[in-house]
């Protein structure tokens, strides 16, 4: 495999910017993010907003890891504007606090099956037992296709798969197989965004060019198809922005062709709703 060449970003920000949604019913492609704390979600979110925009945007505050419970505890929908012509872009992402190993903290896994019915409207609160009594005003009792979740990606940290010994890793790697499994019924599409290649391979680290020749990073996605039975050509490793001051091609290649292919399955999705 090769890093696909820098003229493909245009292409890839064109293709985007003007996708066609197959199915009339729905607006915009719904993609929701799951995954533990830290793994990268809202850095995932706020990097694709900063590829659009065509500068750094800060986006949703990251959550330093470390910081024990998840900061993220409603549920946001986030819209992107094309930093180009102004317009949304045919797609939205939504992210999930994270999912704790504790019962206390973590969002309710029967809240995560509710959104992805698309029961849950932008600003929804999460706490652990369920739904807050002001919940109610960001409940949509009957949600239509276009609220409905169209991709589910499971977030992980290649730097953390490696301790899938821990309980409580193992916990949160079940947890977002029950969610898969659920999404799997509803015939939602689903991939794994692994994050942080840089923390995990020094070449990587050093230019993520090497990616796809790394073979650590083969054997992290690897992993992450065994510990959640995705096929590894549904494994899209990427690097967020986080410490970096502006934008790079290689970065931004990376981020754009895992969520090409995420928003083609979204609308895959859509398209054979269609005849459903
Ligand atoms: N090295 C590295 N750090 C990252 C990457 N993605 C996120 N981070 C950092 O990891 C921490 C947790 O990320 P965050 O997006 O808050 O995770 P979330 O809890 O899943 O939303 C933050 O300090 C980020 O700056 C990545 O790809 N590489
Ligand atoms: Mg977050």
């Amino acid at each position: 495999m090769q890093l696909p060449y820098v003229h493909r970003k245009r292409e890839m920000i064109q293709e985007l910017r003007n996708l066609k949604i197959s199915n009339p019913e729905v607006q915009r492609l719904h993609i929701l993010l799951h995954g533990p704390i830290g793994g990268g979600k809202s850095s995932f979110i706020s990097s694709i907003e900063s590829v659009f925009k065509g500068r750094m945007a800060q986006g949703a505050l990251a959550d330093a890891m470390g910081a024990g419970t998840s900061f993220t505890k409603k549920f946001h929908i986030k819209k992107f504007r094309d930093g180009k012509s102004g317009n949304f872009l045919p797609f939205v992402i939504s992210d999930i606090m994270g999912l704790e190993n504790t019962n206390k903290a973590g969002a309710h896994i029967d809240d995560i099956t509710q959104a992805l019915k698309g029961h849950l409207k932008d600003g929804y609160c999460f706490n652990s037992v369920g739904r807050l009594p002001e919940g109610e005003n960001f409940y949509n009792s009957s949600p239509t296709l276009n609220d409905q979740v169209h991709c589910l990606v499971s977030v992980l940290p290649a730097d953390r798969i490696g301790m899938m010994d821990t309980e409580e890793v193992h916990a949160v790697i079940s947890k977002l197989r029950e969610i898969r499994k659920k999404a799997s019924d509803l015939k939602i599409p689903q991939v794994v965004l692994m994050t942080m290649v840089d923390n995990t391979c020094p070449q990587v680290k050093e230019d993520l060019k090497n990616i796809y020749r790394s073979k650590k990073i083969k054997g992290k996605m690897q992993e992450c198809t065994n510990k959640l039975g995705v096929p590894m050509n549904f494994v899209y490793p990427v690097k967020n922005y986080h410490e970096e001051g502006e934008l790079h091609n290689d970065i931004d290649i990376l981020l754009l062709s895992a969520l090409k292919n995420i928003v083609n399955f979204a609308n895959d999705h859509v398209e054979e709703m269609l005849d459903a």
